[in-house]
């Protein structure tokens, strides 16, 4: 068993601005990007939740936000993001004493597995995390929201049920009656693309993804992904909390025979980088999301290119078509000869190592 914390600080940029002046607490107060385009023009980044009463959203323009707040004093403020992430990596510091390991995904968000140190009990998971609560509140005076669960997917639904300021356990008992009837995009790894094939097959909810016929999703989204899923709407997904040194990729080089910039004579090579780093991927078990390459030219300089897929992949195919793709876009940014070429996998995924989908499909008779 596991037990995963995720912990999100409130209405982050806007309550750094509360902190840094008081007397501005009790009132809207939005923080702004502005675009240099006009006096007004520009998007809030975010706005604290009396603002938010008034139907102020991330990313609506500071236009609309001044007509909403029209009748009342309101604060539109310039976002000051250094001193934000100043304020981000004191509180990350105090964070990280808390799990057996810890990762931070965003500047205002992070996860710990604090299954360890509180000794595999999900009531001392639930004080320890009330605990850290206080010394960020103490030492900073931030409040921020914590989920805890057994998995990544389900604390960060989690730290999202009492917003603001909120602590929520959701022990696996708790998933069908407290994450199932959910909108399905809560769940870590539903993008907009996904929910709305899903929406397709009937899929609303967390509940409706846990409940679905497996052998269908896999038709869809292929054996892995679909694995994914379904053990991540039931809190069973195994994706790790993964410190930083660990958050790694897996890159592949090769150097050409001879030097060139000719598409059709660098393809062979990037065939045998896709081949390799496939197979590396699923000796691993890991998908990735992130494809790139780099080129090594003649002056020893170096070109690259990369994306981010829509799903994670392992897939020879799949690796090859992209990275010929990047070749294509790479190649006129070079101004000598390609004399390495290296392909590389980030952004990673990893798979349940212990539980395949057969003997998901076919729980043991005993
Ligand atoms: P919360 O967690 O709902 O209490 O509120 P926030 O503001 O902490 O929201 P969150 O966690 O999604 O985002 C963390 C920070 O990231 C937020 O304080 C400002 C920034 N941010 C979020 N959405 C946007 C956006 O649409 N545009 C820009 N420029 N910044 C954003
Ligand atoms: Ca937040
Ligand atoms: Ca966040």
């Amino acid at each position: 068993m596991r037990i995963i914390a995720c912990i999100d600080l409130d209405y982050f940029y806007a309550q750094c601005e509360e902190i840094l002046n008081p007397s501005i607490k009790d009132k809207p107060v939005i923080v702004c990007i502005y675009s240099g385009r006009g006096e007004e023009g520009g998007a809030v980044a975010t706005a604290n939740y009396i603002a938010r009463k008034y139907g102020v959203k991330s990313g609506m323009a500071i236009s609309r936000a001044k007509k909403l707040l029209e009748k009342v004093e309101a604060f539109f403020i310039p976002a000051r993001i250094e001193i934000y992430e100043k304020i981000s990596s004191r509180i990350m510091t105090i964070v990280q004493k808390y799990g057996d390991s810890f990762e931070q995904v965003s500047i205002d968000e992070a996860f710990l597995d604090i299954t360890k140190i509180s000794n595999e009990s999900y009531e001392n998971g639930f004080e320890l995390m009330k605990k850290m609560k206080e010394e960020i509140y103490n030492k900073e005076g931030l409040t921020c929201s914590v989920g805890i669960g057994p998995s990544k997917a389900i604390a960060k639904i989690a730290s999202g049920i009492n917003k603001p300021n909120g602590l929520t356990l959701v022990k696996p008992e708790d998933i069908p009656k407290v994450i199932w009837p959910l909108p399905v995009n809560e769940l870590l790894g539903v993008g907009s693309k996904t929910e709305n094939i899903m929406k397709k097959l009937g899929i609303k909810t967390i509940g409706d993804l846990a409940n679905y016929d497996p052998l269908k999703l896999i038709s869809v989204f292929g054996k892995k992904i679909a694995t994914y899923f379904i053990l991540a709407s039931q809190g069973k997904d195994v994706e790790p909390v993964k410190p930083a040194e660990q958050n790694k990729q897996y890159s592949r080089m090769i150097t050409l025979k001879e030097s060139t910039l000719n598409y059709k004579e660098i393809l062979p090579y990037l065939d045998t980088l896709a081949k390799e780093l496939s197979s590396e991927l699923k000796y691993n078990k890991v998908l990735a999301k992130g494809i790139g390459i780099i080129a090594i030219l003649d002056d020893f300089s170096t070109v690259s290119k990369s994306t981010i897929l829509n799903s994670p992949t392992d897939s020879y195919e799949e690796i090859k078509e992209i990275s010929e793709k990047l070749l294509r876009e790479l190649i006129p940014k070079c101004n000598k000869l390609i004399r390495r070429l290296s392909l590389r996998a980030y952004n990673l995924m990893y798979m349940n190592k212990s539980l395949s989908l057969l003997e998901y499909l076919t729980p043991s008779q005993s």
